[in-house]
């Protein structure tokens, strides 16, 4: 088990779109393991490989407070049910700024298992939004996307100006 460099916003790295995974092998069950462990002790409540530089199409969630309920998402896909809701949003590639965002509230989502088997599962609330800001990140999105230009380059001077001190 190893933790891993969580990449910040402005890096273009953060940009790419992830690609499928064709199999779940043993690589990327460690992989799995390892972004288990570096969102724990971040502490988040999700990351998507592409926060740690690997364009691959995976995530992990846990939304618990007691840390023992994580979800695995390969090839994750969200299928829009209905709802709206809005709900301050954090990011670990985004450390310290935190904004409301709307978002669907009901979705149902299908992805692969840590051992490679079909799920599917509806989420709502916290762990609806959690998702679909992981399934953003895998194609190159970042909350602060929902923003206005202005906030948005506000976060991003500052972050910058951060990384230079
Ligand atoms: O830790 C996180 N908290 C959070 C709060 C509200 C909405 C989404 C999130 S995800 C975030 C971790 C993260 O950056 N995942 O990509
Ligand atoms: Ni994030």
């Amino acid at each position: 088990m190893a933790q891993l460099n969580i990449l910040e916003f402005p890096d273009p790295r953060l940009r790419q779109r992830a690609s499928p995974v064709e199999r779940v092998t043993p690589r990327v069950t460690a992989l799995i393991d390892d972004m288990l462990e570096t969102m724990y002790a971040a502490p988040g409540v999700g990351l998507a490989a592409s926060q740690v530089d690997v364009h691959k199409r995976i995530v992990v969630v846990d939304v618990s407070d007691s840390h023992d309920q994580p979800y695995a998402l390969v090839n994750p896909t969200i299928e829009v049910l209905g709802g709206l809701q809005q709900r301050e949003e954090g990011c670990l590639s985004v450390p310290g700024f935190f904004e409301q965002v709307e978002r669907a509230d009901r979705i149902r989502v299908l992805a692969l298992d840590k051992l490679g088997n079909a799920q599917e599962f509806d989420a709502d609330g916290l762990l609806s939004v959690c998702i679909q800001h992981e399934c953003d990140h895998l194609e190159g999105r970042l909350f602060v996307d929902y923003l206005t230009a202005l906030k948005r380059s506000h976060i991003r001077k500052k972050l910058v100006k951060r990384t230079r001190a």
